[in-house]
């Protein structure tokens, strides 16, 4: 079974059905650009096969659930691992050191169109997996890259047109983790993940029958009504007392979370979506939203024999006007679908996540380094444009249509991109999100690590006091939450690889219902 697959995606490879021969045209409707040059062959230090596939797995006692999931396999080289998340159904943890060259074999074995996006890399544009970058059932996409990012919990999930949200909430997720030796000494155990756990937060709703149901909300995205960690329910963990590195990964398609611990110790934060950050922040709550990573060092030392529990807190997360929870669904009147037999959990409720029991007795006693300088630290003295920041305003049209700037992804023509969207390679610039709607959205770029400059809040939503202490913006981000009335300024600079990517919501069903849109970079002189 294993040496046929191979054999087919080797046949499939040799018959041109490569990045570059699936994609790889797209400058030419705005003037040819730039065609990719196919000059060195590529020469990976490791080959890895992801698939996605259908399969029934035991989430509830009775019928197994239907679901979707990426399947991983090291096919040869060194440089990476690729490492199951124990009990789940998502998608493995690829663990690569940063530098390696990278081949993957992306084969779908589902019954539709899908593709894989490596969330947070900095990758050439035919690996980024875009919409139009969609492969058939049967075909293979073959990625070839070298991972030139610091070390970070970066992941990959589908990016298929207006199917995302659906194809996620079925199960295609997966981590990327990318380490490094500054990394190592930082947070020992990086290199090989002896002391990461990773949490996959996804709230899901189940019918009768245990299978998920896709029943979204017209506002606020699928909410569902209990979160799976790593794709388990009522999850639990038995850790010795000692620190762990919590990387908790927000992959739900439109809850918020408002993490904190049961016993009101605060959560020391160490890394965010780009990386570790300056130094070690703590918390009382971390507030993530759909897209976004923070990696926490639990230190359960003093806790032998206790439990404690990571939860959600309630917040009041916006909307029309209606206060705490949003009304049912956290929709409401406004729900639309979600009236009818969407979640009874609202945005905002308080949720028990993570119940973590201690143990006795401690086989280890890791404890962190040095943290890396950032080689940048983007202030009002290297961002050219801090003090004029190109605007981005998010705004809520009729009938529930988000848009950006007042546009939304153009389905006729994909490759549009407008004036204030084309940047220039290696340019630093600052650019400001402000949310002009009523609820909060998590903005991502593709192709770039930023900074947040500020976060000032130009008119304030009720309850804005019960999250604004929990946003971490001292570290790279790739998704940055934008609440409501917010502007958040941010700096970036792309490069190296230029060419066609995206920016859009990361709440997955803004993204499928077009609050995305193209962006450019261009070389310098053109
Ligand atoms: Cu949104």
């Amino acid at each position: 079974m294993f040496s046929q697959r191979i054999t087919r995606r080797n046949f499939l490879r040799a018959s041109g059905i490569g990045a570059a021969a699936l994609f790889g045209s797209s400058f030419d409707a705005f003037g040819g650009f730039r065609v990719k040059a196919q000059s060195q062959p590529f020469a990976p230090d490791a080959e890895v096969s992801i698939t996605a596939v259908e399969k029934t797995v035991q989430i509830y006692a009775g019928a197994p659930t239907r679901v979707w999931s990426y399947e991983g396999r090291l096919l040869s080289g060194s440089g990476v691992t690729v490492q199951a998340v124990p009990g789940s159904y998502l998608g493995p943890v690829l663990r690569v050191k940063s530098g390696t060259k990278l081949r993957i074999q992306f084969n779908n074995e589902l019954a539709e169109k899908t593709v894989l996006h490596p969330h947070g890399l900095r990758v050439p544009e035919d690996c980024d997996g875009q919409p139009m970058q969609s492969i058939d059932p049967g075909q293979t996409k073959v990625y070839e890259f070298q991972v030139i990012d610091r070390a970070g919990p970066y992941w990959f999930h589908p990016h298929p047109m207006m199917r995302t949200a659906e194809q996620v909430v079925m199960g295609l997720a997966g981590l990327f983790y990318v380490w490094d030796p500054e990394e190592e000494i930082a947070v020992p155990g990086a290199s090989t993940g002896a002391n990461d756990i990773p949490l996959i937060l996804q709230d899901r709703l189940f019918d009768a029958n245990n299978q998920f149901l896709y029943q979204p909300n017209m506002m606020w995205g699928y909410l569902g009504d209990r979160v799976l960690v790593n794709g388990q329910a009522g999850p639990s963990l038995a850790p010795e007392p000692r620190a762990y590195r919590l990387r908790i990964l927000n992959g739900s398609n439109a809850r918020t979370y408002k993490l904190a611990w049961s016993n009101g110790m605060p959560l020391t934060v160490i890394g965010s979506d780009g990386g570790l950050l300056p130094a070690p922040l703590t918390r009382d709550y971390v507030m993530l939203m759909p897209g976004e990573r923070v990696d926490v060092w639990a230190d359960f030392s003093k806790l032998a024999g206790k439990r404690v529990i990571l939860r959600s807190l309630a917040f009041d997360p916006g909307g029309m006007g209606m206060g705490m929870m949003g009304g049912m669904g956290g929709g409401g009147m406004m729900g639309g679908m979600g009236m009818m037999g969407g979640s009874s959990l609202a945005n905002g409720a308080a949720i028990d996540i993570l119940k973590v029991n201690v143990g006795r007795k401690a086989t280890a006693k890791p404890e962190l380094g040095p943290f890396p300088a950032f080689p940048v630290r983007y202030d009002a003295g290297n961002v050219p444009n801090y003090a004029a920041p190109r605007p981005f305003t998010l705004s809520m049209g009729h009938m529930m249509s988000w848009t950006i700037n007042g546009r939304i992804y153009n389905m006729n023509d994909m490759t549009e991109v407008a004036a204030d969207e084309i940047f220039t390679r290696d340019e630093v610039l600052a650019l400001e999100w402000i949310n002009a709607s009523p609820i909060p959205h998590p903005m991502h770029i593709h192709n770039v690590q930023f900074q947040v400059l500020e976060r000032a809040a130009e008119w304030t939503p009720p309850g804005y006091a019960s999250v604004n202490q929990g946003f971490v913006d001292t570290g790279w981000k790739d998704t940055v939450l934008v609440w409501p009335g917010e502007r958040v300024k941010i700096a970036l600079s792309f490069g190296p690889h230029t060419g066609m990517y995206m920016y859009h919501c990361h709440i997955l069903e803004h993204e499928d219902m077009t609050m995305m849109r193209n962006l450019m970079v261009m070389e310098p002189g053109m």
